[in-house]
């Protein structure tokens, strides 16, 4: 498993979960921090320039360990459930540049809050429909271009559908295709799944990133999360995969990212060479 943190362009809202904002000295930071890599939560596609964040990636040697896409929806409003179909292309269309940047950098995009709430006026079908739609429409892209899109449950109080791992497993057999995964976050799944370990072990199957944060989104061991469990089910489903901190920038974003990793580090099995 490789330790990777958010991150966000220095406009990026107060409302994005991400420790440093500003690409460059994020990148600087977590490296001193010791992280592997960093996740780039983006509001748009083209807020990086490909050419800039190579020079960064060469001067800090951090990788890119995938793109969020929360602030799409939380700067931008857009989803692909809404009733707006002007919206729905734009969303479909940012997600295909997205992809595009994933190709190069982390081969991965989440799909969490930006898939939409099931709006008033919609039934839940309604919703699900637009929401296959678009994953049918993007997962072709996505397996040409080397890139997965992983699925983000997430607790109710951010969005009204698929809120467990057992949803969105549910959503991926159906869809049944490659270039689709699915995200744990274990700060949801607290709020939301019967048991943590069990339901990690239960949708193995589909798991292909992590987040990770304490019950009170703070840095793992700064809560009340059995993190004793959660890395007994990825040690038990043999992940492999990355873990990233996810969390507030409390007490400050150096201090987060400092006990995050100082938490996580001891607690990863070293590969033997
Ligand atoms: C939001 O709470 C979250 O966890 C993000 O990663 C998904 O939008
Ligand atoms: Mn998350």
């Amino acid at each position: 498993m490789r330790i990777a943190v958010t991150i966000a362009g220095a406009d990026a809202l107060p409302t994005a979960f991400v420790v440093w904002r500003g690409f460059r000295r994020s990148m600087i930071a977590a490296s001193e921090f010791g992280y592997d890599g960093v996740e780039l939560a983006l509001m748009r596609a083209d807020e990086v320039a490909p050419a800039e964040l190579r020079a960064w990636i060469g001067e800090t040697g951090m990788q890119v360990s995938s793109i969020s896409t929360g602030q799409l929806f939380a700067a931008r409003k857009l989803c692909f459930t809404s009733p707006d179909l002007g919206v729905r292309r734009q969303t479909v269309s940012e997600f295909n540049r997205l992809i595009d940047l994933a190709a190069d950098f982390g081969q991965m995009v989440n799909i969490g809050r930006v898939r939409g709430s099931i709006h008033p006026g919609q039934t839940a079908k309604q919703a699900q429909t637009l929401f296959s739609e678009a994953l049918i429409d993007l997962s072709g892209y996505a397996e040409k271009r080397g890139v997965t899109l992983v699925i983000e449950p997430v607790n109710r109080y951010e969005i009204n559908y698929i809120n467990t791992l057992d949803e969105g497993s549910t959503l991926l057999d159906e869809l049944n295709h490659r270039a689709l995964g699915l995200m744990p976050d274990v700060f949801h799944m607290n709020i939301e799944d019967d048991q943590i370990g069990e339901s990690l072990i239960r949708n193995a199957r589909h798991i292909r990133y992590v987040h990770l944060a304490d019950s009170n989104r703070h840095a793992p061991g700064d809560g009340h999360l059995d993190f004793k469990e959660v890395f007994a089910a990825l040690q038990a489903i043999g992940y492999d995969g990355w873990i990233t901190a996810e969390i507030l920038p409390y007490p400050s974003p150096d201090e987060a990212a400092r006990r995050a990793i100082a938490y996580l580090r001891p607690r990863v099995p070293v590969k033997k060479a």
